[in-house]
């Protein structure tokens, strides 16, 4: 334990500017400090690819910006095996991790890793944190949470029994926009929702030389990734629908395998592909709104375009990835001649999570999703509330995906 000093901005300058003064002539710069006891907790991480990183730079981050009575503590990184410990140590040193482990299940064993961090590929999740739940330890679990729901379910059963913490990482709610989508939408400002509409399109699969399976391209091989384009990158489409506009009663889907042979990473040969490159599926919400759903690996020009849009009765709100620091936002009460889509900076201090960063003004980007993430969990473990989305919100999108390739796969309408 040990004595930290956490910054508070006077409340109102925080946000806005000086009572009674322009509110674009923002401060931000009056803080007192305040003396709060600081308890640690120690992270272990399993995947020191792409999703390692994102989550280690969040841990890192996020007591700089955010006051939590938990610091997270990059205890050990675990490499696949000694044949990358070399790898695992560089990634330990560029990180700060204090040290490195070959062997999940030893990393797991250890009395001074708290959080265990589950960065690997899809097929991995299960088994991984099923264990760690047993050894009664926190979890961070990337998405989707398993490769298909019934293994969800079990995972969901195995934390629960144990009463341990968890988390999926689907971080895109936490883009400030998105998060402030959330709230328009709370306050009853769109009115009867009767359209969601999402895409997550990329390009990055067009080349028919691209290889299946191993360590670069596991998303392509449907024993690693448990689906393509649905699991990947659906499954955060569907993530933001389900916390945004509600349950997904059913779903009418289709697929499409564009590439049917690619080399496998592992036998050198070409093998049919398991997985769909492209997916569209509409569906109907509990709330009696209509969804739309498109994702492909085959969209030329795109690179990572995850948008929605959401037509309520009163307004509608629009929001691109490409250009997540801004939400668009119509509301047909505004009947001057003025009205029309605003294009919304999300930067001001009374937008969410943007008091902790710089001056009104300024942006955040794609790595801050994580870094609200890490302190939202982090407050979560202080105010013994529930985190969300937990394993058991994540089976939920899990069951979507189900839903939708099953019914792909039938050419038929599915209940979820
Ligand atoms: P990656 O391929 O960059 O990294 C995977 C890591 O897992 C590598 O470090 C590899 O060495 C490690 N690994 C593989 N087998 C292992 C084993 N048996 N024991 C220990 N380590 C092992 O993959 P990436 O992109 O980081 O994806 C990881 C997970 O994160 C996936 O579930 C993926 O769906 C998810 N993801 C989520 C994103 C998001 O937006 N939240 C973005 C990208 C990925
Ligand atoms: C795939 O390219 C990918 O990295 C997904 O795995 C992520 O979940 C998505 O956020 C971005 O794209």
């Amino acid at each position: 334990m040990r004595f930290f000093a956490t910054r508070f901005r006077v409340a109102e300058i925080q946000r806005r500017g000086a009572p009674n003064q322009d509110p674009s002539f923002s401060l931000n710069l009056y803080y007192y400090w305040k003396p709060i006891v600081m308890k640690t907790l120690n992270v272990g991480l399993i995947g020191y690819g792409f999703m390692g990183r994102t989550h280690s730079n969040g841990y890192s981050q996020a007591p700089h910006f955010f006051t939590n009575e938990y610091r997270p503590v990059l205890k050990a990184v675990c490499a696949r095996s000694e044949d990358d410990m070399e790898a695992a140590q560089a990634f330990a040193d560029q990180w700060g991790y204090e040290s490195v482990e070959t062997d999940w299940r030893e990393m797991i064993k250890r009395d001074d890793i708290d959080i265990v961090d589950i960065c690997t590929p899809n097929h991995l999740h299960a088994e991984m944190a099923i264990a760690c739940a047993e050894a009664g330890k926190m979890i961070v679990c990337e998405k989707p949470l398993a490769m298909n729901s019934a293994q969800g379910e079990e995972m969901c059963q195995a934390v629960e029994k144990a009463g341990v913490k968890n988390m999926v990482s689907y971080n895109y709610r936490r883009i400030p926009a998105v998060t402030l989508a959330k709230q328009l939408i709370d306050e009853g400002r769109l009115g009867r929702i009767f359209h969601y509409r999402a895409n997550f399109l990329q390009d990055w699969t067009i080349n028919a030389d691209v290889p299946q399976g191993g360590a670069a391209t596991w998303r392509l091989d449907a024993k690693s990734a448990g689906s393509g384009v649905t699991g990947d990158l659906l499954a955060h489409c569907i993530d933001t629908a389900l916390w945004l506009n509600g349950e997904i009663l059913d779903v009418s889907a289709v697929t499409e395998t564009f590439i049917k042979e690619r080399v496998h990473s592992d036998t050198g040969k070409k093998q049919p592909v398991t997985i769909d490159d492209a997916c569209n599926f509409f569906c109907h919400f509990k709330n009696g709104s209509l969804g739309l759903f498109e994702s492909t690996r085959y969209a030329r020009g795109h690179k990572a375009l995850y948008t929605f849009e959401i037509n309520g009765e009163h307004a509608s709100i629009r929001w691109d990835l490409h250009d997540l620091h801004r939400l668009e936002y119509f509301d047909h009460r505004d009947d001057s001649i003025v009205r029309g889509w605003r294009n919304v900076h999300i930067s001001d201090g009374d937008m969410p999570y943007m008091d902790h960063w710089w001056v009104p003004g300024l942006n955040i980007g794609y790595e801050h999703s994580f870094v609200h993430q890490v302190a939202d969990f982090l407050k979560s473990i202080e105010t013994g509330e529930a985190f969300h989305p937990s394993f058991r919100d994540a089976l939920e999108t899990q069951k979507v995906c189900d839903a939708v390739l099953e019914s792909a796969a039938e050419r038929a309408w599915k209940n979820v």
